[in-house]
């Protein structure tokens, strides 16, 4: 199968490729064009796509109406990607994110699951309380509190105001993998532990407990956002990545290594002014824009985006940031799917590596143009 000619009359071609699929079979001739489509990178999944605050808000409060108090499931609405419809309830191909209430009064009953979880919160107070693993993790504004997979968690808000957060989860990827677990607790609320919560805190300390096993990941950890703002005035005016501004990633406090397995965040902040280099990653990545305005330019057009948007940023997709305000500063919280990637040493970046990932594989110049590539023997589906 060296040249186009013995293949100019693909009928009997098309008549063997019928024959051998209803025998399940498939020749390898047939993934040609997908491997072709596959030169200078991946497809990416999905689209951009940017989730107003105000519309989130006003589907919330609608389904408190029509689910009344919560005491069964979340009463969480799903950022489902416009170019990810088929796949389900999904914000990028491996992550799901999007915008959880529980109003006064409400609790969550209590279970787990495979998929590693999230919560970053938008509208917090000091006695609304994720419980994760005998753990009370306190939900105050812009509070980053992660619920690991397999950790019991249920929320909680004894307090005299509605809150809300962000979710996000690996639900995606973990769908691909076949690894779903899901198990209810069987009771509303978990028992907490007897002393002051504080993972971070304790867990991390030089003093740690004896008497119980020593976890170095899937740790049930609260990064206050007091603390956040701290480490941030300490950076002063520095613009950072020339691509992503200021970024700092959220570490596991005893290993250093990701927020969680599979899930890295980020708080970015844009100063005013900057104007993002281009570049595209093979990860994937929910953006939740705490304060400010700017824009994201992307392969697939600008996104606008103000405090309150999500958006979602699909793989392999070439995005730059702007903030054109002389002013205020674009402040950033994002979640990635990076140490999936790192982990299976397929995280490539381009035009070049900044966080550890490798530089893509250069694109072959002059492109291929192999025989195959000029049409004949694909039938229908030519490129
Ligand atoms: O709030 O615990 O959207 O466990 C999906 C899984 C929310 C939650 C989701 C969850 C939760």
């Amino acid at each position: 199968m060296t040249t186009t000619e013995n293949h100019t009359s693909n009928a009997r071609l098309e008549a063997f490729n019928e024959k051998l699929a209803g025998k399940n079979w498939s020749g390898q001739w047939e993934a040609e064009k997908y491997l072709m489509a596959s030169i200078g990178g991946p497809q990416p999944a999905g689209v951009p796509h940017r989730w107003g605050w105000a519309e989130t808000k006003e589907a919330l409060d609608e389904a408190t109406d029509v689910l009344g108090t919560v005491d069964t499931a979340r009463r969480h609405l799903t950022c489902v990607n416009p170019g990810l419809k088929d796949r389900g309830a999904i914000t990028t191909h491996n992550l799901a994110a999007g915008f959880q209430l529980v109003k006064s009064g409400e609790i969550c009953w209590s279970h787990r699951h495979s998929p590693g979880a999230l919560r970053f919160v938008t509208q917090g107070h000091p006695e609304a309380y994720t419980a994760v693993d005998g753990e009370k993790l306190v939900m105050e504004d812009f509070d980053l509190l992660l619920t690991p997979r397999f950790s019991w968690h249920d929320h909680h808000n004894p307090s005299d105001k509605d809150v809300y957060w962000l979710d996000a989860l690996d639900v995606g990827l973990l769908q691909k993998l076949g690894a779903l677990f899901y198990e209810p607790y069987g009771e509303d609320s978990q028992k907490l532990r007897p002393s002051t919560s504080e993972w971070v805190g304790t867990r991390s300390h030089w003093l740690r407990p004896t008497w119980e096993e020593e976890r170095t990941t899937r740790l049930p950890l609260r990064y206050a956002w007091s603390d956040v703002r701290e480490r941030l005035a300490l950076y002063g005016n520095e613009v950072g990545s020339p691509y992503d501004g200021l970024a700092l990633r959220y570490a596991n406090p005893v290993t250093g290594g990701p927020t969680m397995d599979t899930i890295d965040c980020w708080v970015q902040r844009l100063v005013p002014g900057f104007s993002g280099k281009t570049h595209r990653r093979t990860s994937s990545a929910v953006v939740y824009v705490i304060a400010g305005n700017g824009t994201l330019e992307t392969d697939n057009g600008t996104i606008t985006f103000q405090a309150g948007d999500v958006i979602s940023l699909p793989n392999w997709t070439n995005f730059r940031w702007t903030n054109a305000s002389a002013s205020d500063e674009v402040l950033l919280f994002s979640v990635h799917d990076i140490p999936a990637y790192q982990r299976l040493g397929l995280l490539y970046e381009e035009p070049e590596a900044i966080i550890g990932a490798t530089p893509a594989p250069a694109n072959p110049t002059p492109p291929l143009k192999p025989l195959y590539a000029q049409g004949a023997f694909y039938g229908k589906d030519e490129r």
